[in-house]
This record gives structure tokens, sequence and C-alpha cells, in this order.
């Protein structure tokens, strides 16, 4: 039977501040739910400090001057989630089919607990059964050898280490293909591709000291309260500085509001809290490229005012002489556009634009911080350039204080591209592989996200293997990739908790358990520690001392290296045991591969603060193909990739408070305040007459894509709430349904899950 929900569900608007005693309380709940012991207490004081471990939530920067609890509530869930005593042992798996498993709902699949024995799926019983690991990799080598290496997917999830991600990269190119999608082409995959295309890096320039040194921040499309907390305290401090912070975002979303420091004392004790946004913009989504139009066109237009007469210009008109091409085509492009098609198109007013403008046109560093609201989207490449465009205006990149800052996902998400998680040649150290390890590179393109996700459906796809993650929920068209899945000749999924996607088996299927980066990793060299890379592009150590959930556990590492050694010939200059003997040998080779990034990789593995691995624009050095900072003439006004019409909407796929991507920790979304359900569809109230729905009505979702295909989501609660008009939300991953595979964005191939056109049915 599948488990019901246990609380009714409860929706009415949160009060508090972000942070403060509902944080307090809400780790209150987490810690017995998990049933922790005394020792997560303690792992938790470990978190986010040299020599502790690397949080596994998200991939915010971790300062070198720590606080005595350097975690946030998100953070304290992350590390429960994990070492939970809860076990999903062989013996759960006698209970329950596969097909039963299908209707339980993701909450129940992971609260379970931690997998504890490598499992085969059993297609006489419809169950998986404990095998042995020799058992279960003898059998992956058996079904992979006969495969053409193009039609094998090697999918990863941006948590796992440099480690692990340098070796199974390795292992996909020597087996002959560079089919490695990772959670990065659904996530942050438009910043990669606009801003190395506008200023010759794929990742921010800017570091945690540049919160120090801004006098104002433009903040778009990113929740910090629920996805990057520990961020608050910087932008708290730039606060008490009096740093303007600029936001656009559909929703008023409580972290971007006002927060209470739960660390802090007097704050706690006083209620006291610090206003966050300066300036509030409920842009409509997909309405970001009209908004910052707008602003440049404020900004020329004043700077071209301004030189009529010999006034200072406005621009930074010695940076962009110096440093930009492309300039006058983009003023150009400003000048013309018509205030009633950027009001229409952002849905702000004129005179909001004009507010954020003289702010803007005043400050002397500007950070440009953002997220998912401006990556996901059929235009999120184009959203990127023309941030860049902005900073570009008045010198914001490559000085102290200024530049784009993007908040990356995965706690390790940019640091997986860094060492050779890529379906891209141009980003692989080709010939140095090649030198290192005698081997021809493949140099054909891999298949990305959107590519596999195609290639499964179509049946050119054999075999997926997943390094973390829950691919199959995370990905668009869920109804055409659970039907496909069965398809495949294998599927190996490695993880740490049941979730869907290990529902779906293929004709032969391997469930691996791994430890957690938070657990003691004891390797015949003693223990080892493994690394990742920060949002701001730090390289931090990560040591894990908690128990294992099981004895039976295996590294990350280990598990490529096992599969490694049964799909490819031995090479005698690969001791893939030796590397898992003694971790600091993947580094060395990590070092040998990329010596610029990594030198001194072992000795410098836990630095205060991380150390910083270079960033090319920050110095105003461009590597672009003009060697400028190129300037973009964005091809229209709208991110969204398709036109209005009557009772089309554009839905918005969220996360609530309370989950990690597709891991659901409970039902209570907090800030947005709702409690005991994830069925919600946010609506402004004025839509809902045209729409013919009222409050509290359960009603369904269709795509409106045009292509034939009827992709449905049922039983959402209608629920009045303060957004955009034409606007939708609902939480991902139940309503990926909803997403062709096909909307995704140009050149990036991000799946536009921020703006999914739909239709509502009654
Ligand atoms: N606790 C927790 N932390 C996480 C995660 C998690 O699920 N839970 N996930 C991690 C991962 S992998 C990632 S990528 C990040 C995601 O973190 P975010 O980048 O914050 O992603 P989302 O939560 O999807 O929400 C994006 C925000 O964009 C706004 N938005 C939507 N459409 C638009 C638009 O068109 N324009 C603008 N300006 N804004 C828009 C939404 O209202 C929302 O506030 O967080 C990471 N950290
Ligand atoms: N509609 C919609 N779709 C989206 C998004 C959206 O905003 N809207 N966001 C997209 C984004 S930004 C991302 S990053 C993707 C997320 O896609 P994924 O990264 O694939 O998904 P997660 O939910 O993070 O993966 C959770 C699973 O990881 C496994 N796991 C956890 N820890 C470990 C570990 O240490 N090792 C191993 N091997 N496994 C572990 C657990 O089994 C857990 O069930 O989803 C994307 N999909
Ligand atoms: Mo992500």
């Amino acid at each position: 039977m599948a488990k019901q929900r246990s609380d009714k569900p409860e929706i009415k608007p949160y009060k508090g501040p972000a942070g403060g005693w509902g944080s307090v309380r809400s780790l209150a709940e987490i810690l017995p739910r998990e049933h922790v012991t005394p020792d997560t207490i303690r792992q938790l004081a470990r978190q986010n400090k040299p020599d502790g471990f690397m949080c596994v939530s998200c991939a915010w920067a971790k300062p070198a001057d720590h606080h005595p609890a350097e975690f946030c509530e998100e953070g304290a869930k992350a590390t429960a989630w994990e070492l939970t005593t809860r076990r999903t042992t062989p013996a759960f798996f006698e209970q329950h089919t596969l097909s039963e498993l299908r209707g339980w709902r993701d909450y129940d699949l992971e609260q379970h607990g931690r997998l504890t024995h490598p499992l085969r799926y059993d297609p006489a019983t419809d169950k998986y059964v404990a095998c042995g690991w020799e058992e279960a990799f003898d059998g992956i080598g058996a079904a992979l050898r006969p495969l053409d290496p193009k039609s094998v997917v090697f999918y990863s999830s941006g948590r796992t280490s440099l480690e692990a991600s340098y070796m199974y990269g390795l292992m996909a190119r020597m087996f002959g293909n560079q089919n490695l999608p990772d959670s990065s082409n659904m996530c942050h995959e438009s910043t990669s591709v606009g801003l190395k295309a506008a200023i010759g890096v794929p990742v921010g320039t800017t570091q945690l000291k540049d919160f120090e040194a801004c006098d104002c921040i433009l903040f778009f499309g990113q929740n910090v309260g629920s996805n990057a907390p520990r961020m608050l305290h910087d932008l708290r401090s730039a606060r008490k500085r009096g740093v303007e912070i600029i936001t656009f975002n559909p929703l008023k979303e409580r972290g971007l509001e006002r927060f209470t420091d739960p660390q802090n004392p007097v704050e706690m004790a006083t209620g006291g809290e610090t206003q966050i946004s300066t300036q509030y913009h409920q842009v409509k989504t997909g309405g970001d490229i009209a908004a910052m139009l707008g602003i440049a066109k404020f900004l020329v237009e004043w700077d071209d005012a301004a030189l009529a007469v010999g006034d200072p210009p406005v621009l930074d008109r010695d940076f962009i002489a110096q440093h930009t091409k492309d300039f006058e085509a983009f003023a150009d492009h400003a000048r013309k556009a018509e205030w009633a098609d950027i009001v229409r198109e952002s849905g702000l007013e004129q005179s909001a634009l004009e507010e954020t403008a003289r702010v803007y046109a005043k400050a002397k560093a500007v950070l440009a911080i953002y997220g998912m609201g401006l990556t996901q989207h059929v235009k999120g490449v184009e959203n990127v350039r023309v941030l860049v465009n902005l900073l570009l205006l008045r010198g914001n990149i490559g000085k102290p204080g200024a530049g784009p800052t993007p908040v990356r996902g995965h706690s390790n998400v940019q640091g997986q591209r860094t060492v050779g998680i890529t379906e891209k040649t141009e980003l692989v150290p080709v010939d140095k592989l090649k030198e290192l390890y005698g081997f021809d590179p493949p140099t054909e393109k891999g298949l990305d996200t959107v590519e596999t996700c195609r290639g499964v459906i179509q049946g050119s796809v054999k075999a997926v293997i997943g390094l973390g993650g829950n691919f199959l929920r995370a990905v668009p068209e869920t109804e055409a990739m659970e039907a496909a899945w069965p398809r495949l000749d294998l599927s190996v999924q490695i993880a740490t908790k049941l979730n869907r996607n290990h529902l779906f088996p293929g004709k032969v299927t391997y469930l691996l358990p791994c430890l957690g980066r938070i657990e003691e990793d004891v390797q015949e060299s003693g223990p080892q520690a493994v690394s990742m890379e920060d949002s701001t592009s730090c390289i931090h150590g990560s040591r894990g001392k908690a128990k294992p959930a099981s004895p039976h556990l295996l590294s990350e590492p280990r598990i490529v290296a096992e599969i490694a050694k049964r799909i490819l010939p031995p090479n005698p200059r690969i001791d893939w045991d030796g590397w898992v003997a003694d971790y600091g040998r993947i580094r060395d080779a990590i070092e040998a591969t990329y010596p610029a990034i990594f030198q001194d990789f072992n000795q410098r593995l836990f630095t205060p603060g991380g150390f910083w691995k270079g960033n090319k624009a920050a110095e105003r050095i461009w590597e672009t193909p003009s060697k400028k900072a190129e300037f973009l003439v964005p091809t229209g006004l709208s991110a969204t990739g398709f036109g209005d019409a009557e009772g089309r909407f554009r839905l918005m796929t969220l996360r609530s408070n309370d989950q990690f991507n597709t891991t659901i920790y409970g039902y209570h979304d907090r800030f947005r305040g709702v409690k005991g359900t994830r069925d919600v569809l946010f609506i402004h109230p004025e839509d809902m007459p045209g729409a013919g729905v009222v409050e509290g009505q359960i009603i369904a979702l269709e795509s409106d894509a045009g292509d034939g295909t009827l992709r449905r989501r049922e039983g959402l609660i209608v629920t009045p709430y303060d957004i955009p008009r034409g606007c939708l939300g609902a939480y991902y991953p139940e309503a990926n349904v909803l997403m062709p595979v096909e909307h995704h964005a140009e050149q990036s191939h991000v799946p536009a899950a921020k703006s999914v056109p739909v239709r509502i049915c009654a």
C-alpha cells in the first residue's frame, strides 16, 4: 500500500523572517524525525570547517574565519538526512515489489533510510535481492563490454567529490565516449555557456571578500533563504554597511525580504531582524531581459544626455573602450527599445526600473547574484548575457566588490566540470590525458542531459550508470522517460538512499550503496579525505568521521575503480587499486592533468577558506575570440521562448524550503506558508475567475507545448498567491511530468523549468 499523507494541508501566509526561531523550531523537528544520535550533533559542529567535512547541501562558499556553527537549517537537514539511523535493508525489499514501491511518495522512499547492501533486480519476483559486490561488478562488466560505447551514458550528480569525478570521467573516455551528463546540464549550464562567450570564463568571477567591497547587489532569480541560507550572513553584513540590495523575483521570497540570524543571541532574544532587499521587483517569470534592458536604456540615455552637455559620463567609457566589444550595437538596441514593450514584458513599471537604474548608476562596485530564475528558460543564456551587459556598462567586472556571482547548486557541481565531467571536448585537456595515460580520448561531443533523454526515449541509449542523483525524477518528460527506461540493457545506480529512479529497472539492474561524504572512509593507507569546489571557485578538503551506515558500503572512488577494471583493458599507467588505496594519489593525477589549477594539491587541501583556482576575467584578461568582454544584443524581450495566448500560463517549477532537489525532507514550505502538502498551484487571485477556478479547488494542469503530446498533472490545490498575473507556481519534481524534453534553453540545453507553457483544466 502506498503510504498516505499524515498531515492535513494548511496554507496561510508566514509572518516570520528567514532564519530566526522558525529555523530553530524546524531543526527541533528534523533531528528526531531522522532518529539521529548524539554523534550527529557532534558532526554538525564539524560542518564547513577546515579539517571538517564540507556540507553535502549547497555550494555556497565556506569562510576561512568561520562561525562557531558554520551551518544553516538546510545544511543541518542534509546532514541529518545522511546520518539518519533508519535503514533500508534487503529484508525491506523482500517485502515490497518495485510495482508496489512505485506507488510510494518520494518522501517515503528516502525516509525509510540508508541503503545497506548491494542489490540486484530480480525480474521473476519484481524485487531487489541482496548480492555480493564481486557479483555486481562482474555483472556490470559483462553487460557493458559488448555494448557500443556510444550507447552508454555515465550520469553524475554534483555531490560527487573531485576524486571520484576525475576517475569517472577518465573511465568514460577510456571506454570510448564522453557521454557525461551531470546535474549541471539542468542547472547552471546557461551560465557556463553565457559567461564563457561573454567574458571567457564559465564561472563567476567573485569571492566572499567581494561582499565586503561592494556597495550594491543586484539579485536575480535565486531563493537564498531556502537554497543557500549561509549567504544570508554575507547579505546581512552587507546591509549593515548600507549596501543596496535590489531583487528581481516573481515571488516575494522571505529570505530576500528579512532575516534574523539564528546564531546571534541578541537578534534572537529581541526579535531583531535585518531587512535584506532595499528594492523588490516582482518581475514576470521570463521577464528579466526586458527588465534589464529597461535599466540599460536609462543608463545609456542618461549617458547620452550627460555627454551632450559635457557632464561626466554615466557609463564607464574608459572600461568600455579598453575592454569590450559590440557596445554600440547594444546601446543602440537599448535606445530603440520601446517602454511600452519593456513594461509589458517585464511586468514592471518604468518608474521601478528607473529607481534601480538610479542606484546602479551611482554604485561603485556591483555584484550580480543569480540562480535558476535566469538559467532555466529557453533564453536562459541570453538572460545571463544581458546581465553581463549591465555589468559591463559600468565596468563592474574585474574589480573588488563587482562581478557576476552565479549561485551553484550541488556542493561540487562546479568542481566536477573542472576535472572532466563534461560532454564537450573543448573543456578537456585531451593532449594531457593522452600523454599521461597513452590513449586517444574521444573527440566526438558526448550526450548531455537532454540528448540522453532523447536517446533513452528513442532507444539509442542502451545503458545508464548513475553516480548519485535521481536522473529519471530530475529530468523533464517524466511519463515517456519512465516508460522507456525498462528498455535499457543495463541500469546501474550508485546511491545512498532509495529513490524513484531505482524503481524503474532495465533488463539488467544493480543498485549499489555507497558511503556519504560525512562518513569515515578508510582505505588501505588509512582514513581518506576528498575535495570539492564551491560556487566561488575555492577548493576545499573534506574529511568524513561518522560511522558508516553499514559495513557493506563502498566509497564512490572504489566503486568507480572496480567498474573501470571490469570494462577497460589493463593499462600499466593507471593503478586503479593504488588510487583507491590512497586518494592522495588521485589528487596527484588531478594535479598532473590540470597543473595550473591544482599545483601542490595535497599540500593545499585543507587551506582555511579553500584555495582559489584563479579566474582570468577577474584580472580583466578576456579569453574570448575577440580578447574583449563581449556585449550581446538579445534576440527579443521575453525569455520564455513561447508567445502569450488566451488561457496559456507560464509555470515556474519551484523548490520548497523542505526539500533538496528530488529529496523531500517534509511537507512544510514554511516561508511560503504551505503546510502538509506539496500539491499546490500558486496563482494570482485576479487570474482565478478567468481560469474558472476558486480557492481550494482541485484542478489539473496540462502542458500547452502544441506538440500533440498530452502531459497532465492532476490534483493541484488552487492557492491564491502574490505572484505576477499570467504566472503560476508548482513544486518540482512533481511538476516535471508537464515539461516537454524539447523545451530547453537554446545553446545550453538546460530544461526550461521556470517557464513551462500550461493550461488550467478544471
Ligand atoms: N535546501 C536546498 N538547497 C538547495 C537545493 C534544494 O533543493 N534545497 N538545490 C540546490 C541546487 S542543485 C540548486 S541549482 C540551487 C537552486 O537554487 P535557486 O537558484 O534558488 O533555484 P529555485 O529554488 O528553483 O528558485 C529560483 C528562484 O527564481 C525565481 N524565479 C522563477 N522564475 C524567475 C524568472 O523568470 N525571473 C526571476 N528573476 N526569478 C525567477 C523563483 O521565484 C525562485 O525564488 O539550490 C541548491 N541548494
Ligand atoms: N522541474 C524542474 N526540474 C529540475 C529543476 C527545477 O528547478 N525544476 N532543477 C534541476 C537541477 S538545478 C538539478 S541540480 C537537478 C537535480 O538532479 P539530481 O542531482 O540527479 O538529483 P538529487 O535530487 O540531488 O539526487 C538525490 C539522490 O542522490 C543520492 N545521493 C545523495 N547523496 C549521495 C552521495 O553522497 N553519493 C551518491 N552516489 N548518491 C547520493 C540519493 O540516493 C538521493 O536519492 O534537477 C533538475 N530538475
Ligand atoms: Mo542544481
